[in-house]
């Protein structure tokens, strides 16, 4: 740091410096991120010092907690009459790591595993070394969801959790929740479902899955408002069915205004707690049910025009992420890039990626289209 510190115009100039080398979200096919809505952005200014971590400071934030963990219970199917055992995180990493940590604890063994989809989000590969709980990764099968033999062969005495993705970051799928359900219930395993993305798009789709606290067997849900919730970052969210799980994260905080915590984190952002309230009273489940269903309408489109010149998707895409079959892929990478594109490629199989996220209009997307097309005819 400087000695004499610096004006604040000046400072002013050099974040725009940096600002300006940022992307803005209107090319950005690879993210789940978006634009926040800006009732979103309002709430989280208005809340910007408001710390979570000691909320009995901040009574006023902790009510809106409140508000939305209820909002989300009923997205989730949570078992009606009682009072969630939830809390707010910063995203699908923090959820996930904190319900893998319950599953461990719940289970007395020296040598814990979870068996996980290959397809799973990387976030567990950091579980696995914090927590030092060993990865079984379970096959995926032709449509790309886990194979219920896979994990069955893979479970074992030290078994403490299954995992089951609803929603895959790299293919948009679902995996089968409720034979998982099944295997959880026989042999007495902790079943977790990572919604991270799906959470906010299964509900709007027409398609029915079974996902979440409707299925018996599920133990634990990761919904993350930040992605297709239209919230600022970050925000998260991690429901259990049974508060008695909740409570094996329970610390005790003497010196704060609330005498335990559960969250990973101390200081919590009531910005995005008020961010998310907000855009979520606004939109409604009806204006949330026209936010997803344009995303996957501009998906038909794509998969449509992409099919028009011969190329077809990984799976038939089940929400609005699709996975492109794409010959010479990183020269397409490369040249859609240079058009001024952002895409990703999927790992297994490796496909060009696209999510299409509420900030891409039918005008962008067609122009995608067109430089793709381009693109591939080279
Ligand atoms: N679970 C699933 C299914 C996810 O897709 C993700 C993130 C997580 C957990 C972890 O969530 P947090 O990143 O909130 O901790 N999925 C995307 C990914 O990492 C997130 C993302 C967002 C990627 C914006 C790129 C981007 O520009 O791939």
């Amino acid at each position: 740091m400087d000695e004499a510190g610096t004006p604040i115009e000046e400072v002013i100039a050099s974040i725009e410096e940096a600002k300006k080398k940022d992307l803005t979200y209107d090319h950005i096919l690879s993210s789940m991120c978006t634009d926040p809505h800006p009732i979103a952005v309002h709430a989280h200014v208005r809340f910007i010092e408001s710390n979570l971590g000691d909320s009995g400071l901040f009574p006023g934030t902790k009510e809106i907690e409140g508000r939305v963990i209820e909002m989300l219970a009923s997205l989730l199917n949570y078992p009606s009459g009682t009072e969630p055992a939830a809390y707010l995180t910063t995203g699908g990493t923090e959820s996930n790591i904190q319900a893998v940590r319950v599953a461990r604890n719940l289970k007395n063994t020296d040598k814990p595993n979870i068996v996980i989809p290959a397809s799973a989000h990387f976030s567990f590969d950091k579980i696995g070394d914090i927590l030092r709980v060993e990865l079984r990764k379970a096959d995926v099968d032709n449509d790309l969801k886990v194979d219920i033999a896979s994990v069955e062969s893979l479970i074992d005495e030290n078994t403490v959790g299954l995992v089951g993705i609803a929603g895959t970051t790299e293919f948009g799928q679902i995996d089968p929740i409720k034979e998982l359900s099944d295997v959880a219930l026989r042999e007495g395993i902790y079943l977790h479902v990572d919604a991270a993305f799906g959470g906010f798009v299964i509900p709007f789709i027409e398609e029915k899955y079974d996902w979440n606290f409707k299925v018996e067997g599920v133990s634990s849900i990761t919904i993350d408002p930040h992605k297709m919730g239209m919230s600022t970052i970050p925000s998260g969210g991690l429901f259990f069915r049974r508060q008695e799980d909740m409570d094996e994260l329970s610390i005790d905080t003497p010196y704060l205004s609330t005498k335990q915590q559960y969250s990973l984190t101390g200081t919590r952002s009531g910005g995005a707690a008020a961010g998310t309230y907000a855009v979520l009273k606004h939109l409604g489940m009806r204006g949330m049910r026209e936010v997803v269903q344009e995303c996957i309408r501009l998906t038909r489109i794509l998969v449509e025009e992409a099919a028009s010149f011969g190329i077809y998707p990984v799976i038939n895409p089940v929400m609005n992420v699709v996975a492109l079959e794409v010959p010479d892929i990183d020269a397409v990478v490369v040249g859609l890039m240079r058009r001024g594109w952002r895409v990703s490629i999927s790992r297994v199989p490796r496909a060009l990626r696209l999510v299409i996220m509420p900030h891409i209009s039918e005008e962008t997307l067609r122009l995608f289209i067109d430089d793709f097309r381009d693109t591939i005819k080279g």
